[in-house]
């Protein structure tokens, strides 16, 4: 539909145009708007709640206008865009964000303090749009602030989760799980009522004959769910760019079968109908690193990759372009296997409804996507049964039947003499029921693939994907280091520390290239700058020591050390051998004499994460974290010399308060395991130091910032599997320190032994598969350094500015332009700024 203004009526439209905030005063003029006709409200009931609704509204008044100009250029020039495909986008708030990134923070502040609020409180009032698990979640959301800082033209796709993550309670030392239902308000999204996608489901394959004698495939009958597109601005900082974030929420479709049904007086089964068809976008899957096969969850998955590709489709054909041209046009990036069944979906539409020829089909396929991976653990390899996918989208499976016959077939060909190999690489497992394996049909799939840290991207080549670099040569797999967002996770997270850096680097222009850092190195001697270094990182833990007393009603000294382990808990990441370790802590200092413990360093141990709901030795673990707290928080021999807290809920809104309380963080997995970690990098950005063991990203931080710099110890990943083999089939001898800590847990110190008899048992009877015994002396040995390094606060605070000076390269703008130059092909794209804006 032609909707444009005629040239003699564009000059009410310009003269009327909304534009930028131009000062304090016309801040609070719209909220005072908002409140009063948005919300209906007025100075006499507006509370924290309704101002920050109002403020809100406001700022999504100006980004909407950015956002549409950014899409206006966007569709006029006509450029490539990536599409960034992934279930999960763990956003967290945007008052603050938007605020930061549009630089008006500073006028809101004033303009609110004017109208009786302080912004701390207001921003307060948001609730997190918790729509992932952990990192796989955050890492797609740190991209999307980098893409649109970086003017890059590029559209996120995702589901619109009724339920995110659910909240953590802790109810006497055990995880809750209570449901998270964050849409009551949400000013950030748009709705598309007009943008809708017909998704089908079950149904049957007839084949036919065309003129041309080729056989023709339809998918027909099934079921059919409508997807709707609610749109969610990224703005950029520093820039007005401001790019797409668009999320699909499922409903009934509004066909004639619902209306015969109602019609017919069939009511409550057309009410059923619509309700079955909401389940589909109603809630988020809480396992991270871990996947369990269920029917709901692959429909979810074919739900959002269909409606997304028919989005990309049709914007592609408007173009009116050949389709050769269709990967010069589009990228698209799989953020892990998860969205593999657009590699399907593209093939089926291309070949089916576009009458392309298989081989044409294919080479636009493999050239548009790309596919990230991240993990090797094997429980975390997506699998779907034959006989699932046959039922429920039964001319996908013919395609991939398809793709992999012509797969080996190609294989065989070149290795001919190699027949294992096919077994190996075969994207169908010959199981019982046979499984289609999605990294390996993401792998076929793609031009590229990467890992995630150097370490990870080696591991894949030569463990899970060795074969594939046989076959597919080195050049398709690569790596892309993780990074984080510096907006976030220093300038929103940690003020202070930020304005400090902008005074010795020359302005905030770190905040858009972090390797502007390295001039805070000049400054280490600098007597004021360490003074006003120190003052931060203290009011940061008093902060956070508010918090805890708030929150788990323990009192913690802010001079203390804080150690902080917050992450998912998980058997690899090894929350096991920190509470071990806290538990060595507390009987050597009980064993020691009251002289002896006025010459230890006091401790705040600090935890935090969930645990999958159906995940029972996670869940053990959470327990035997607080019970340990219980016991040493209320022990009067213990006093300040150690805390236990465990704080419940962990997400996005309160790392930004943990990460820059931190002194010491743990990044202790099984050196292997941890694809890249990324708190790992928030944490140095933020002046504290690491504990960890080589795994992941740890590995790249220490080459940055120094081997001086942070305290690595444990096994090598080269050695993993020796080990684990020697546990199986060696003698096996547990740490005696580590054994007398359970033996102090099997008296009962902390509770009921039996709650605990599966941590032990884990390490001491089953195989110790993570190495907990073989890594707890160097643990042990590594934290006394940690206390004897702490000692000496000079010293300390050196290494602190040191390591943040040259953490430059974890930034996710690097990142992000290392996927658009190796893999996207993607060009940045500039958006004037408005006139008077
Ligand atoms: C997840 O959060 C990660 C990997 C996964 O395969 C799944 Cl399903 C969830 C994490 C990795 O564990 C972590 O090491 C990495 O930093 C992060 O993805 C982002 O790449």
């Amino acid at each position: 539909v032609e909707a444009s203004i005629p040239e003699p009526q564009r000059e009410a439209w310009l003269k009327h145009q909304v534009s930028g905030f131009k000062d304090k005063d016309s801040f609070e003029s719209e909220v005072v708007r908002h409140v009063e006709t948005t919300l209906a409200r007025s100075m006499f009931n507006c509370d924290e709640s309704a101002a920050y609704s109002a403020c809100s509204l406001a700022f999504r008044d100006r980004l909407i206008l950015e956002w549409n100009r950014t899409q206006q250029r966007q569709t006029f020039v006509d450029s490539k865009r990536l599409y960034y495909l992934s279930l999960e986008f763990l956003m967290g708030r945007a008052l603050d964000n938007a605020m930061l990134n549009i630089g008006s923070k500073d006028l809101a502040k004033a303009g609110l303090a004017d109208l009786g609020f302080r912004i701390e409180d207001v921003i307060e009032q948001e609730h997190d749009a918790a729509l992932g698990n952990g990192g796989l979640g955050r890492l797609a959301a740190c991209f999307l602030d980098s893409l649109a800082s970086l003017n890059y033209p590029a559209w996120g796709y995702g589901l619109r989760y009724r339920y995110g993550i659910f909240k953590q309670e802790i109810i006497d030392g055990y995880q809750v799980e209570v449901p998270d239902y964050w849409l009551e308000f949400n000013p950030w999204e748009f709705p598309r009522h007009d943008v809708t996608v017909d998704i089908q489901f079950f149904g049957n394959v007839r084949k036919s004959t065309d003129e041309n004698g080729r056989t023709v495939s339809h998918w027909e009958g099934g079921e059919i769910v409508k997807a709707v597109a609610y749109d969610v601005p990224i703005p950029g900082y520093a820039t007005p760019s401001t790019n797409n974030l668009r999320l699909w929420s499922s409903t009934a479709a509004s066909g004639e079968f619902d209306f015969q049904k109602f019609n017919s007086g069939d009511y409550e089964s057309s009410v059923a109908d619509q309700q079955r068809a909401e389940t589909i976008s109603a809630v988020l899957y809480p396992n991270d690193n871990l996947e369990r096969g269920k029917e709901l969850r692959l429909k979810q998955q074919y739900f959002w990759v269909a409606a997304s590709l028919y989005d990309i489709v049709r914007r592609f054909k408007k173009s009116k372009r050949p389709w050769r041209e269709f990967p010069e046009q589009v990228a698209i990036q799989l953020n892990d296997t998860h969205p593999t069944l657009a590699v399907v979906e593209l093939q089926r539409i291309l070949l089916d409804l576009e009458g392309l020829e298989w081989d044409e089909a294919w080479n636009i396929v493999t050239n548009t996507f790309g596919y990230t991976n991240h993990t090797v653990l094997p429980e975390a390899l997506e699998k779907w049964s034959v006989p699932l996918i046959q039922h429920l989208l039964p001319r996908h499976l013919q395609i991939i039947y398809d793709i992999n016959l012509y797969f080996l077939q190609s294989v065989e060909r070149r290795f001919p003499d190699e027949r294992e190999l096919l077994g190996r690489v075969s994207i169908i497992e010959e199981s019982q029921p046979k499984m289609v394996r999605m990294a390996h049909l993401a792998i076929v799939g793609s031009h590229k693939v990467n890992g995630v840290a150097e370490l990870h991207s080696d591991l894949i080549k030569t463990t899970i994907f060795k074969d594939f670099v046989t076959i597919f040569g080195p050049d398709k797999f690569t790596n892309v280091t993780n990074g984080i967002t510096p907006r976030r996770w220093l300038h929103q997270a940690n003020p202070r520390l930020s304005e400090l850096i902008a005074s010795k680097t020359g302005g905030k222009d770190f905040l858009t290239d972090l390797n502007e850092l390295n001039k805070v190195e000049l400054h280490v001697d600098d007597k004021a700058f360490r003074k006003e270094w120190a003052d931060i990182k203290l009011a940061n833990k008093e902060r956070l020591a508010k918090h805890i007393k708030a929150s788990a009603g323990v009192t913690v000294d802010p001079t203390a050390l804080f150690d902080v382990q917050v992450k998912r808990i998980h058997e690899y990441k090894r929350q096991q051998l920190n509470i071990f370790g806290v538990i060595h802590r507390y009987l050597t200092l009980k064993a020691m004499t009251r002289e002896e413990r006025k010459k230890q360093q006091p401790r705040v141990s600090i935890f935090g994460g969930k645990a999958a709901p159906g995940y029972w030795m996670a869940k053990q673990i959470i327990h035997l974290i607080n019970s340990v707290g219980k016991v040493v928080n209320n022990d009067e021999d213990i006093g300040d010399l150690l805390k236990v807290v465990f704080l419940e809920d962990y997400n996005v809104s309160k790392a930004e308060i943990i990460v820059p309380a931190s002194d010491i963080s743990e990044h202790i997995s099984t050196a292997g395991t941890e694809a890249s970690g990324t708190s790992n990098m928030k944490f140095v950005l933020n002046g504290g130091l690491i504990i960890g063991t080589c795994d992941g990203a740890n590995i790249e931080i220490t080459r940055e910032i120094g081997e001086n710099n942070i305290f690595l110890f444990g096994n090598l990943a080269e050695d993993v599997e020796d080990l684990r083999h020697n546990h199986t089939y060696g003698t096996h001898e547990i740490d005696p320190d580590l054994n007398r800590v359970f033996q102090e847990i099997e008296k009962g110190t902390f509770g009921s032994t039996q709650d605990f008899a599966a941590l032990i048992s884990a390490v001491r009877d089953h195989g110790d598969y993570y190495l907990v015994s073989d890594d707890f002396h160097s643990y042990i040995e590594t934290q006394a350094l940690v206390d004897e390094a702490y000692r000496d606060q000079e010293e300390w605070i050196t290494k602190c500015i040191t390591s943040v000076s040259r953490m430059g390269f974890f930034s996710s703008d690097r990142c992000i332009n290392e996927y658009a130059e190796g893999i996207w092909n993607i060009e940045p794209l500039r958006v004037e700024k408005e006139e008077g804006a």
